[in-house]
């Protein structure tokens, strides 16, 4: 049964949303409601038109965004606290929030989220609502407040800045006494949203340990997120939230195939739950269904959502530094991987990079963010299709698939849904890299496609993909060649391409 469309924008937590909080909630263009009785074609057309808002497709063109896990846990090496460590434990030596952020840019991350207060419920920043914080610890004698520092370093350094904040809290006397918990939160919010300049993103965890026996809070996100929208309106909302959502892993692995528009449902509070980490003795969690928004999820759906997915990963096998994983942090070859696994994949990658004890990042960490970056320099530098000659249709349009100018793109004359590209290098190239890029501000369209290759007078296929989104990457085995076409196979309507890019695959030290 199809649903008004009051009931079904973010009522699924049960509330019923007014048509001025819906309006605050959703940009134009960034839901469909899908008339009863439409047919499937009708609802792949619709599909093919839902678009990001402003703060999703910024969010989205950052790429890579970095959390920082830093509290408690770092001074008790636990990746959970429970709420009953002494606040007089958290005293870095040597903070330096600049040396973060820093280190972040350097590994050419773009925006960086700093856990503000993590489970249990202590506050990096002297929140006046609880005594739980570092106003009450030996740091600065109290008078230190780690979120300012971020905050500062990120506007210093032009980087964009973010806030988890834990709606799970194990130290709140409140927690699970639902109305005096969410007044509670929402006065936590309002300090961090008025205090400390622009917030880009506001991160909500669906982590709750409580089990069956454990308390009972119900979340009122929708209040929630209408003073986020209200005072930071340019924030994207993540994770427990109606504007970036959960890839589903911590692996640092995407889907093959991601839908940035999917049903509605996705969005349930319940679910994003009910996926998150539940159990104490943490593990890293993987929820990954195959695809979420292909023809066969939408068809039925009652309305559609840009939804786009946010691949989290830390740079250690934990989430909070531990002394013991310093000979475990990820090598820049497969910092290399996960970023073609999730920025190659159409998500945006936060990758976590956690501050030890003494308040710096390590240069283990350092070094390899180092060589990534460069191994990513490398390869990207040069587009071996930069001075090809290009045919098909719309072949005028060629330039704007080899300037760096996401804005400028190709598209086909009419309502296609397929189409084929071809490009004549000025002699043969070797190459194992292709990137793909949509123009997303239209729509994500594309479903199937293939790159091949002229080996005499035969067409060999080099790679095939399904969804490309705002970025798709293939690496595969060195093809060396001078004629090769791109075959857009299957789109759900006239596809758009902003980039199209053959490299080599620098080797990441
Ligand atoms: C999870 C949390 O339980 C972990 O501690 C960590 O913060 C991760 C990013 O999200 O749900």
């Amino acid at each position: 049964m199809r649903q008004p469309l009051a009931t079904l924008l973010l009522g699924c937590a049960g509330a019923l949303l007014p048509a001025a909080s819906r309006a605050q909630l959703y940009a134009k263009n960034n839901y469909a409601v899908i008339a009863a009785g439409s047919t499937p074609a009708a609802v792949v057309r619709a599909a093919a038109t839902v678009t990001p808002s402003a703060r999703q497709l910024r969010w989205q063109q950052l790429e890579l965004t970095g959390f920082l896990h830093f509290g408690m846990n770092t001074f008790t090496n636990k990746e959970w606290g429970d709420g009953t460590e002494s606040p007089t434990l958290f005293n870095p030596t040597a903070l330096d929030a600049g040396q973060w952020v820093r280190t972040c840019k350097a590994g050419g991350i773009k925006q960086v989220i700093i856990t503000a207060k993590h489970h249990d419920g202590f506050c990096l920043w002297p929140s006046k609502f609880t005594e739980h914080s570092v106003k009450n610890s030996p740091w600065k004698g109290g008078k230190g407040d780690v979120v300012r520092e971020v905050a500062d370093a990120c506007r210093a350094q032009d980087m964009g800045f973010g806030v988890y904040l834990s709606p799970w809290d194990r130290n709140s006397p409140y927690f699970g006494d639902s109305a005096k918990y969410n007044n509670y939160f929402i006065n936590q919010l309002t300090e961090l949203l008025t205090n400390y300049g622009r917030v880009d993103e506001v991160w909500f965890d669906g982590a709750n340990g409580e089990g069956p026996t454990g308390k009972k809070q119900v979340y009122d996100f929708n209040r929630w997120y209408a003073l986020i929208r209200k005072l930071q309106p340019t924030a994207v909302i993540a994770v427990m939230g109606p504007d970036v959502r959960w890839v589903g892993t911590e692996s640092g692995e995407g889907r093959t195939t991601e839908w940035s528009v999917v049903p509605l449902d996705a969005q349930r509070q319940d679910k994003v739950a009910a996926n998150s980490q539940q159990n104490v003795a943490f593990a890293p969690k993987n929820m990954m269904g195959d695809d979420l928004g292909s023809r066969a999820k939408i068809k039925d759906a009652p309305a559609l959502v840009w939804y786009p997915a946010e691949v989290d990963v830390s740079i250690r096998p934990g989430w909070f530094y531990h002394p013991a994983e310093d000979s475990q942090v990820k090598t820049p070859a497969q910092l290399l991987a996960i970023y073609n696994s999730s920025v190659g994949r159409n998500g945006v990658l936060l990758l976590n990079i956690p501050p030890d004890k003494t308040g710096l990042i390590k240069q283990e960490d350092a070094a390899s963010l180092r060589g990534w970056k460069a191994a990513l320099d490398q390869t990207y530098a040069n587009n071996l299709l930069k001075s090809s000659q290009v045919s098909g249709p719309n072949a005028q349009q060629g330039a704007a698939l080899l300037d760096a100018n996401y804005a400028t793109y190709w598209t086909t004359p009419g309502r296609d849904t397929t189409a084929t590209l071809s490009f004549a290098l000025p002699a043969p190239r070797v190459f194992d890299v292709l990137q793909l890029q949509e123009n997303i501000t239209v729509g994500q369209r594309i479903e199937r496609f293939a790159l091949e290759y002229q080996s005499g007078t035969e067409w060999k296929t080099v790679a095939t993909g399904t969804t490309v989104g705002y970025k798709r990457i293939l690496k595969f085995a060195p093809v060396r060649a001078q004629h090769l076409r791109l075959r857009i196979l299957s789109s759900r309507l006239n596809p758009t391409l902003s980039a199209v890019g053959l490299y080599k695959q620098a080797e990441a030290k």
